[in-house]
């Protein structure tokens, strides 16, 4: 789709919500909403129907249909709003020289890819700021968000991955699947606005020689690969190859933001709900634990920060329905804390329990000499190896881009491994910090399997693994980060089928806490997906006066 054709499928109030989302940014308001201009200074306690924590994939979800039912709403953000330039002229840093707006609150960059030829090549030093990337450390994991105003939406991939229909029964089996990929799935991919690479373009265009070398690769060891969609719109990066589009994906940006052609939340279904009217967001306002009064309403306390970090103010809130939306790591440390401090005390053991990293490993490897991978690389993957149906090693492997911008002859890859490892967070009293329990050893089943698809790639290949890539001079597989954090309140578990949170009325969870670490593919498509079925089933009948 291009993105004419999909500017002409924007709603009216898509246009009026994208419009407060400039104004906002312009007169650099952290309130974003058609009212928001002019609103008045809010009361000791902000009182509305409802409230939405975090503004990512299921955050958005919960915003845009409480806003179209009627219902006010309010989303509190902990990032920036990204909609206004720096001193380039631009909204995002480039990856290649990231500032302060590259990470959150960093004097340094924390790049996935650590060196090259074992040099610190790629980090740079940068000033502390509400960044639009975090890396979030625990004691052997640590995990990649976004954070603003579209959360995850903002840095990742843009990989629309509908799941095996057979994987996500087995993940989940009292949800109908028939209904979600009958219904939910494809309301989800059409609000995301997802869309696939003309083949014809991809055989031809230099900037994905990068994948074809992977796939020839793939095949030569007997392995399948597949074309994946994405939200990026592929007919804006066609016309950035041709030259009469300002590049973006073309110009290396993904992990920072991308300044153009990614559809990211805040130009679908953030858009759409702030152009109900009924729906305002709140940006630099950490959610920092929550209770219920007496009269059953939730209260939330909320630190709202300045751009140093510091807490300018603390602020009280309450609503009637309280929808968490602040990802796997954000909803789960909060329902934990409220547990272990006894401000939400019925909550059940499955919060905190059941999470994974849907198996994330990266890694990559050294083609020979006459298998180029282009000094020219498209950001967004199109491609995965797909080995899932080995019920002996089942991987899904993506052919990630590695734009450097001249020709370094690797193959790059995030290995999504069916690993069954899970973890929980746990409170710890005297730091009031939630921590994961995530091993080193439960890392080591990621990177086993991982290891058993490519050492059979580069077999039959003849090729080898790169061991300058993360850091250490022997380390092959990233196995200490994930882009994919799932489960800690996992639907059925920790909340009821619907994400109904259990021992509570009218808290609901919408995010990638209720996948339970693994979903086989790229994960917000599901996540979205999920996130409409819950709102389908509460609006109908938990908001009926
Ligand atoms: P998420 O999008 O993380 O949103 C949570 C939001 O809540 C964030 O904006 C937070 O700042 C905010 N928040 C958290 N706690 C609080 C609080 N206490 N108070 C206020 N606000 C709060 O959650 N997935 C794919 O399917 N395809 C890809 O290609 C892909 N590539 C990725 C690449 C990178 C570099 C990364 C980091 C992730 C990638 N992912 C990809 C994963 C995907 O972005 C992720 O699964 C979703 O963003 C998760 O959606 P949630 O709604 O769960």
């Amino acid at each position: 789709m291009t993105a004419k054709l999909m500017q002409h499928q924007l709603t009216r109030r898509q246009i009026l919500g994208m419009v407060a989302l400039q104004t906002a940014a312009a007169s650099g308001l952290t309130r974003i909403g058609l009212q928001s201009a002019h609103a008045a200074e809010p009361a000791a306690v902000d009182n509305s129907p409802a409230i939405v924590v975090g503004s990512g994939y299921g955050g958005a979800v919960a915003a845009l249909r409480l806003g179209q039912a009627g219902i006010r709403t309010l989303v509190l953000e902990m990032g920036r709003l990204w909609n206004t330039t720096g001193s380039d002229g631009k909204v995002f840093c480039s990856t290649s020289a990231p500032d302060q707006r590259s990470m959150w609150f960093r004097t340094r960059t924390e790049a996935p890819l650590a060196t090259f030829l074992w040099l610190d090549l790629v980090n740079k030093d940068i000033g502390a700021y509400p960044g639009v990337l975090d890396r979030v450390h625990y004691d052997n994991m640590s995990v990649y968000v976004g954070r603003g105003v579209g959360g995850g939406s903002l840095v990742n991939g843009g990989m629309a991955v509908t799941p095996l229909k057979s994987y996500f029964a087995e993940q989940f089996p009292t949800v109908d699947a028939d209904e979600m990929y009958g219904t939910y799935f494809p309301r989800a991919r059409s609000m995301l606005g997802v869309n696939t690479v003309d083949p014809a373009w991809f055989e031809s265009t230099e900037w994905y020689q990068f994948t074809r070398t992977s796939r020839k690769a793939a095949a030569n060891a007997g392995l399948k690969t597949t074309f994946v969609p994405n939200v990026y719109d592929f007919g804006y990066m066609q016309r950035e190859a041709a030259g009469t589009a300002t590049k973006s994906a073309l110009a290396g940006e993904v992990i920072y933001g991308n300044n153009y052609g990614k559809r990211s939340l805040d130009k679908t279904y953030l858009a759409a709900a702030l152009g109900t009217g009924n729906v305002t967001i709140h940006t630099l306002e950490k959610v920092r634990s929550v209770t219920r009064a007496s009269d059953g309403s939730y209260v939330l306390t909320a630190d709202r920060i300045d751009t140093t970090g510091k807490v300018v103010e603390t602020k009280q809130y309450s609503c009637t329905y309280l929808f968490l939306g602040g990802g796997s790591l954000g909803t789960t440390e909060l329902l934990v804390r409220a547990r272990e401090t006894g401000t939400l005390p019925a909550l059940n053991a499955g919060v905190g329990a059941g999470w994974g990293t849907n198996g994330n490993t990266m890694l990559g490897r050294a083609n020979h000499i006459w298998d180029t991978v282009g000094a020219n690389q498209a950001t967004m993957p199109v491609m995965g190896i797909d080995d899932w149906a080995n019920t002996a090693n089942p991987v899904f492997a993506e052919i990630a881009p590695l734009p450097m911008g001249f020709e370094h002859w690797i193959s790059l890859y995030l290995a999504i491994t069916k690993n069954p490892e899970r973890a929980s967070f746990s409170y710890d009293s005297s730091s009031g910090a939630v921590k994961l329990g995530w091993t080193a050893a439960q890392s080591a089943v990621s990177v086993g399997m991982a290891k058993k698809l490519f050492d059979r790639l580069n077999a039959a290949n003849a090729t080898i693994y790169r061991y300058d890539l993360f850091g250490s001079t022997s380390k092959v597989f990233a196995d200490d980060f994930t882009y994919h954090p799932l489960g800690g309140c996992v639907l059925g578990k920790a909340t009821d089928d619907y994400g109904r949170v259990k021992g509570y009325s009218r808290l609901y969870i919408t995010d990638g806490s209720l996948v339970p670490g693994s979903i086989g593919v790229n994960p917000f498509v599901t996540i979205t997906a999920l996130a409409e079925r819950t709102m389908a089933r509460v609006l109908a009948e938990d908001t009926a006066p």
